[in-house]
């Protein structure tokens, strides 16, 4: 397969700084890498936390964004074993980690202090050509629709592994908070699919039919409701046995702690920067409630929520513009007027 020299990408070169769409020379794979034609990556609300420098990690500068890549391996390093030309691979958040550590060691790679993250410490899919760890890379089978699967390699893994964390039992209620974002409205389905009951959680009309449509039982509108912790409690007769926060609010995480079942389990994943979680410490006492953080996933999730996606349980409910609007992608998400999932197509 012919690789060229260059290739187009988007680059911003300071924290907060403008999206760039520029030439820029294709990467070489180091011994451990494959080389990744990337045909569609989706575009994470995480994207935006990271050109807005809003968490305590530092950016690589100049920075290729992006973790949700998808496409076909066109070349690899000298270590590589196990792929081949032609394979179709995925940009996960987690590009790389030791794999000596403790954490590592009990495959909690994303928990190891050394992990190197896609689009973040790591040039990510924002681009045509992109590295990734050939441990780490995701495994998409042949013949699947490249710009369908890319939001389950950030956006399906997390959420997949979020519901796992959350420990329920089938026909249990789980209330997904944002869930008509990218990770929400892939949490309704996982959940449905593992035989969960949904309700959730997001603003205005179109998002609840939205909601509705992908499996919910039970919208619950934050800007309308007079009482949400109460109106959440009547609708699951006492309140939901797990609560998945996808949204990026605080606030939203303090409302979860309040409605969530005596003995449910809270999940924390939407990073609102400099958050903090405030619940009353009497009502977790009595209520014995769990307070749990999730981080994407390590790789026997990632190829459960991939098989999820192939047997045609979850869909991406995507919309598809060329790489070079990514900027509009970004003020989209900021303002809250994403449905679903944006994918970004690398050959425009
Ligand atoms: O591993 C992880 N923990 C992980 C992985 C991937 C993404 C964490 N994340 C984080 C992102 O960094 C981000 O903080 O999850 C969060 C959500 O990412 P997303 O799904 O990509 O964002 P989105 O598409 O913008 O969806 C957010 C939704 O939240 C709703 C919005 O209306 C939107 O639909 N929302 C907001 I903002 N405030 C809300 C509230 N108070 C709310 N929904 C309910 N109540
Ligand atoms: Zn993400």
């Amino acid at each position: 397969m012919s690789v060229p020299k260059t290739q187009m990408a988007i680059v911003f070169d300071e924290d907060k700084g403008p999206l760039n769409y520029r030439e820029i020379a294709v990467p070489t794979p180091k011994p451990n890498e494959l080389l990744i034609n990337v045909k569609y990556s989706g575009v994470c609300h995480t994207d935006i936390h990271v050109h807005a420098a809003d968490w305590p990690v530092k950016n690589k500068l100049p920075l290729v964004g992006g973790h949700e890549g998808a496409g076909v391996v066109v070349g690899m390093g000298e270590n590589v074993v196990g792929w081949k030309v032609g394979d179709l691979a995925g940009i996960k958040w987690l590009n790389g980690s030791c794999l000596s550590c403790e954490f590592c060691y009990n495959s909690n790679e994303s928990n190891c202090a050394q992990a190197d993250l896609s689009g973040c410490t790591h040039d990510g899919s924002f681009q045509q050509y992109a590295t990734a760890d050939a441990v780490q890379a995701a495994r998409i089978p042949k013949g699947t629709d490249l710009a369908q699967v890319a939001p389950i390699l950030c956006a399906g893994i997390t959420v997949y592994k979020a519901l796992k964390t959350a420990g329920l039992k089938a026909g249990e209620w789980v209330a997904i908070s944002g869930a008509a974002g990218g990770l929400g409205s892939l949490a309704i389905q996982y959940a449905k699919a593992m035989g969960y009951r949904v309700l959730a959680i997001d603003g205005g009309e179109e998002k609840g039919e939205f909601c509705k449509s992908l499996g919910a039982e039970y919208f619950a509108d934050f800007t309308k409701s007079k009482d949400l912790v109460e109106e959440i409690k009547t609708a699951t007769e006492g309140g939901p046995h797990g609560a998945i926060n996808v949204s990026v609010s605080e606030f939203a995480i303090r409302q979860s702690c309040e409605y969530v079942r005596s003995c449910g389990t809270v999940v924390l994943v939407g990073l609102p920067a400099e958050a903090k979680v405030v619940a009353p410490v009497f009502d977790a006492v009595v209520k014995s409630i769990s307070i749990k953080g999730s981080y994407v996933g390590n790789r026997a999730d990632s190829a459960e929520a991939i098989d999820f996606f192939a047997r045609g349980l979850v869909k991406c409910p995507i919309k598809i513009v060329g790489l070079s609007e990514l900027p509009k992608v970004f003020e989209l998400l900021k303002a809250g007027q994403v449905l679903g999932r944006y994918v970004v197509d690398t050959s425009k």
